[in-house]
């Protein structure tokens, strides 16, 4: 079935751009955390048609909550490259002054929260969020993300409960990418099974519990995540929404994590599952990309990352001057005194 959106053809090759972008990225951060050049990372190989359906989603009014695996969504939404390099590389230039680990954004002006590692731990602040917004009378949503491991920590239903009773305008999306760490999401009585078989206890319907609906996407096609979160974060200024987007984690959970130990790998990079896969077939169907566009793009955005990552493996780390900076606003004695010591 050809896909039908209202985004225009130029719109949806730059985002499928951004997908390879993504894509291209991760591996090359992977690798320069394997060299040394990152302490950690956060691999999202599988997630990239979440992301960029989900900032193309996002309208100037609303707030997103991200979590520490989405810096696609950022790419997406139009952040300038460097101040996402700029964080993941810890450099002089983070707005963080480099003290959070990678992907840790926190960029207030763009109307994104700090990420946090605490699983699930934003999302009583994305929902006091969404409630001062309902308060204030602004409009927009506030949009919050998380992985399916999440929904079983109790921050989780405090949130849902809060959003529901309070009835406020969010969306709480949930990527589940089928594992948290080495548990599988949906593990049969007899122990670790596919992801996708379908068992008891479907995330998206966790939703019913807290008077408002769930649905399930398809989070690997990168168009069905547009117009979903689009109408959800529109008929949230009705009533909250839980979406549960499935797909794959195709990598390792992070980079002290090997997943060959508790499992196999079921989807695999070029195979139909990958999102890269499907946004190609997809796009071909709507007859925007053809195999020389694809070979076009790779080349370039191969290009485009090495030469990034190059610079930012070299850029300078902030200095130590800075490590008692941004602390308070007016400086307390005691960390004046411990400036002196740092001479
Ligand atoms: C409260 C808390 N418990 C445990 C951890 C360690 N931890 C980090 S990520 C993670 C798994 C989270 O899985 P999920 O929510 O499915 O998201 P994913 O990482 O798969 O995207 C765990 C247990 C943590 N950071 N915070």
């Amino acid at each position: 079935m050809i896909e039908e959106t209202d985004i225009s053809d130029e719109k949806l090759l730059n985002a499928y751009k951004n997908l390879i972008i993504e894509r291209f990225m991760d591996k090359k951060m992977l690798n320069a955390s394997r060299q040394g050049f990152l302490p950690f990372y956060i691999p999202l190989m599988g997630h990239e048609a979440m992301h960029i359906g989900l900032g193309l989603a996002l309208r100037k009014q609303d707030f997103i909550y991200p979590y520490y695996r989405d810096f696609g969504v950022l790419l997406q939404m139009g952040i300038p490259i460097d101040t996402i390099m700029s964080q993941v590389f810890a450099t002089a230039n983070d707005n963080e002054l480099g003290r959070d680990m990678p992907d840790h954004f926190s960029l207030k002006k763009y109307n994104i929260g700090a990420v946090i590692t605490t699983v699930a731990g934003h999302l009583m602040s994305a929902a006091g969020i969404a409630y001062a917004r309902k308060y204030r009378k602004i409009e927009g949503s506030v949009i919050t993300t998380f992985g399916d491991g999440a929904t079983s920590t109790p921050d989780f239903p405090v949130a849902m409960n809060f959003a529901g009773v309070y009835n406020l305008p969010m969306v709480f999306f949930c990527e589940n990418n089928g594992f948290a760490i080495s548990i599988p999401t949906y593990p049969s009585e007899s122990g670790q099974k596919s992801a996708y078989e379908e068992t008891k206890g479907m995330i998206y319907r966790k939703a019913e519990a807290y008077g408002f609906n769930g649905i399930r996407i398809d989070g690997t096609n990168f168009i069905e995540v547009y117009k979903n979160t689009r109408k959800a974060l529109e008929d949230s200024k009705n009533t909250p929404i839980l979406i549960e987007a499935m797909s794959y984690r195709m990598g390792p959970h992070s980079t002290a994590d090997d997943p060959n130990k508790y499992r196999k790998n079921e989807v695999t990079e070029g195979s139909e599952k990958d999102p890269v896969t499907v946004s190609q077939r997809i796009l071909k169907e709507m007859n925007i990309l053809d195999d020389d566009k694809i070979r076009e793009i790779n080349d370039e955005v191969d290009d485009f990352t090495s030469k990034l990552i190059n610079k930012y493996e070299k850029e300078a780390k902030p200095d130590k001057s800075t490590i008692l900076d941004n602390l308070y606003e007016e400086e307390p004695w005691y960390i004046s005194e411990e400036r002196g010591d740092l001479q």
